[in-house]
């Protein structure tokens, strides 16, 4: 049976979570609020523009729908700023083990992630040209928990639902897998990503006889 893989970009593949941090935090202050890394959980998995409205939610803010664009335009900059200086070094341990298992063992695999600055950071880390298809927040209309980015990713791939294999460190990322009946594999904590079908807190943990076993199912 032909199966395919399906890896989220942010906090699978690399920790752009805290640039994410700094370049929300650095906006919040400018406007003259602030908000806690606990906060910043909720904003993972989440699009550029859903990730605002929460945190001007948070403290208790409106802005014009002019304003809004430039407070986005402004964050994705300082946000860039800090993927300008990244490579290979920051690919999170594990990951190239696995890839390179992929690629041996021709098995197809997929970018499904909501950042529309995921294929200037895979460029950044080298990968861009190892994925089999790239789907990004610049493809889909609708974001995580809907399961259309990684449907698309498994279409591209040329595999059914039911034969991807999706990583996701986010909760919304991990019910969209659901949602497209995919199975899910959460990378991160136990406690908030309950939901998946298996959890490993990263890839380092996770066996080749685990993989090859799914790959068999
Ligand atoms: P951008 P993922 C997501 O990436 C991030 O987890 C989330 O924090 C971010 O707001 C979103 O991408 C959009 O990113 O501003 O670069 O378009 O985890 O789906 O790879
Ligand atoms: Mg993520």
């Amino acid at each position: 049976k032909r199966k395919g893989m399906i890896f989220d970009l942010d906090g699978v593949i690399v920790d752009t979570a805290k640039f994410h941090f700094l370049a929300w935090r650095k906006l919040a202050n400018d406007l003259g609020f602030d908000f806690t890394e606990d906060q910043n959980e909720q904003l993972k998995g989440v699009s550029r523009v859903h990730s605002l409205h929460k945190i001007l939610k948070w403290g208790g803010m409106e802005l014009s729908e002019e304003e809004f664009q430039r407070q986005m335009d402004l964050k994705n900059e300082n946000y860039l700023s800090y993927v300008n200086e990244m490579d290979a070094t920051e690919i999170l341990p594990g990951v190239t083990k696995i890839l390179d298992y992929l690629i041996g063992n021709d098995i197809p695999f997929a970018l499904g992630s909501a950042s529309k600055n995921a294929r200037t950071i895979l460029k950044k880390i080298d990968l861009l040209e190892k994925f089999d298809a790239i789907v990004d927040g610049t493809d889909v209309t609708k974001a995580k928990p809907d399961p259309e980015v990684f449907l698309i990713a498994a279409e591209k791939l040329g595999v059914k639902p039911e034969d991807s294999i999706v990583f996701e460190d986010a909760v919304a990322g991990v019910q969209a897998a659901n949602r497209a009946n995919m199975t899910s594999i959460g990378i991160g904590d136990k406690s908030n990503l309950g939901e998946a079908d298996y959890v490993f807190s990263d890839f380092t943990e996770i066996e080749r006889e685990f993989i090859e076993q799914l790959l068999r199912k």
